[in-house]
């Protein structure tokens, strides 16, 4: 096949592209490996910025996320040393987020693209991406069937994650990988099961890191540290409820509302960078151009912000021959994601102390209570917290 711009992946980064792209008239496809269903499916995120809500708002893609979303703006803390709680939505710029299941928001974003007559492959893997600095740009892929295929582009955008073809077309010399490893393992959990407070709880407790978010009213994630190279399916429903109990500190702040355990991921918390994010007509978004640890919520929220400049960049160039958007769209990204990347450190710093860290244990667990401490008494360090928390 050819196209003007083959977008690999059905993500929230390329899908949000493909959007944009169609809506301005350019001639796109999307490439995404999975079928429709498991597609659907995929729980993950669940935490929308403020300004992810606009950008998806300012090109129409919002209908869903408005009508069953709903927004959400307290976080609890509880430790060693009690709880408190931040209703961020009055701290820093104000901004709640919104909550709105992953898996929802990929499946408005398919229906608005399919019913704009968007052109879609699923069951279509990316092999990998060819002569990307060279004057054929082009997508080698392979079908569920095995049958092997071939599409030609002007752009190409690799949206297809951590372990997808964009990245691992990349040539070593020409973009590099920053990588860091936090050392912790978290066990995502989704339960059947109302949640158990009306905020985001974060529990530092000395048998490791707890913590629980709101999805639907049937459905709520939490996350329990275990020590990595823990299989999802070592600790029995019981001992995983047992465990939050006792991190969340259930008899003295209330009980936790227990419910079938109906997914379990093992995350373990890691970040990366690639630096620059473009390679000749391949351009990187999304997961694809960084990885970042789930504990401060940002990845999703990046994804948008991403897809929405590279749509810019390459409109500009397609319909205008304007490349200066084609040009600064790495440096601008690393910008957003630096940044980003900061906070989440910070936040596994806050959440982990001694259990993420190489050092003197006692140490980094009285900086960790130190930071926790000036979280919970300086309104200065609470709005900073606010801005960085729910901003991208
Ligand atoms: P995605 O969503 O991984 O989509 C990539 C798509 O590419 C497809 N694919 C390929 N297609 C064709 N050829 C290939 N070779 C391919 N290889 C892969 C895949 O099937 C898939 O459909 O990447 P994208 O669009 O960059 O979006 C990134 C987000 O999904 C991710 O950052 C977030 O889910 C991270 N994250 C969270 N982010 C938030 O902003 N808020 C949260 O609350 C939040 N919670 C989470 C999370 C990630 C989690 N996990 C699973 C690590 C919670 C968890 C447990």
């Amino acid at each position: 096949g050819v196209a003007d711009v083959v977008v690999l992946g059905a993500g929230p980064a390329g899908l949000v592209l493909a959007n944009l792209l169609l809506a301005r008239g350019i001639d796109c496809v999307v490439l995404e490996r999975a079928d429709r269903d498991s597609l659907r499916a995929r729980a993950r995120a669940g935490f929308l910025a403020a300004n992810t809500v606009r950008i998806l708002e300012r090109h129409g893609l919002a209908d869903g996320l408005l009508r069953r979303g709903h927004t959400h703006s307290t976080c609890e803390f509880r430790t060693e040393d009690g709880r408190f709680r931040l209703d961020y939505s009055t701290l820093g710029q104000g901004e709640p987020h919104t909550v709105y299941p992953q898996q929802d928001l990929v499946a408005d974003l398919l229906t608005y693209y399919q019913a704009a007559g968007g052109r879609i492959r699923f069951g279509t893997e990316a092999t990998a991406v060819l002569d990307a600095d060279g004057d054929d740009p082009s997508v080698s892929v392979r079908t569920a069937e095995g049958r092997p295929g071939r599409w030609r582009a002007r752009y190409v955008a690799g949206c297809d994650g951590r372990h997808g073809a964009g990245r691992r077309s990349l040539p070593g010399h020409a973009v590099r990988r920053f990588h860091r490893d936090h050392r912790v393992t978290w066990l995502g959990l989704l339960a059947e099961a109302p949640p158990s407070l009306d905020a985001v709880g974060y529990a530092v407790h000395e048998r490791g890191f707890a913590g629980h978010m709101a999805r639907t009213s049937e459905i709520t994630r939490y996350y329990v540290q275990c020590e990595r190279g823990t299989p999802a399916d070592a600790w029995s429903q019981e001992r995983i409820w047992d465990e939050l109990d006792l991190r969340m500190r259930a008899k003295e702040y209330g009980p936790l509302r227990r419910g079938r355990i109906v997914q379990r991921t093992v995350v373990d918390l890691e970040s990366d960078v690639l630096e620059p994010l473009r390679h000749g007509a391949l351009f990187l978004a999304g997961d694809a151009a960084s990885l970042i640890s789930p504990s401060a919520a940002k990845g999703a929220n990046l994804a948008v912000l991403e897809a929405e400049l590279l749509a810019r960049a390459l409109i500009d160039d397609l319909t205008r021959g304007d490349s200066i958007g084609v040009e600064s769209y790495s440096a601008r990204c690393l910008d957003h994601i630096w940044r980003a990347q900061e906070f989440s450190h910070w936040m596994v710093e806050l959440l982990h102390g001694a259990s993420g860290g190489d050092g003197d244990a006692h140490f980094l667990n009285s900086m960790r209570r130190s930071r926790m401490a000036s979280l919970r008494t300086s309104r200065s360090q609470q709005d900073w917290f606010a801005e960085r928390y729910v901003g991208v």
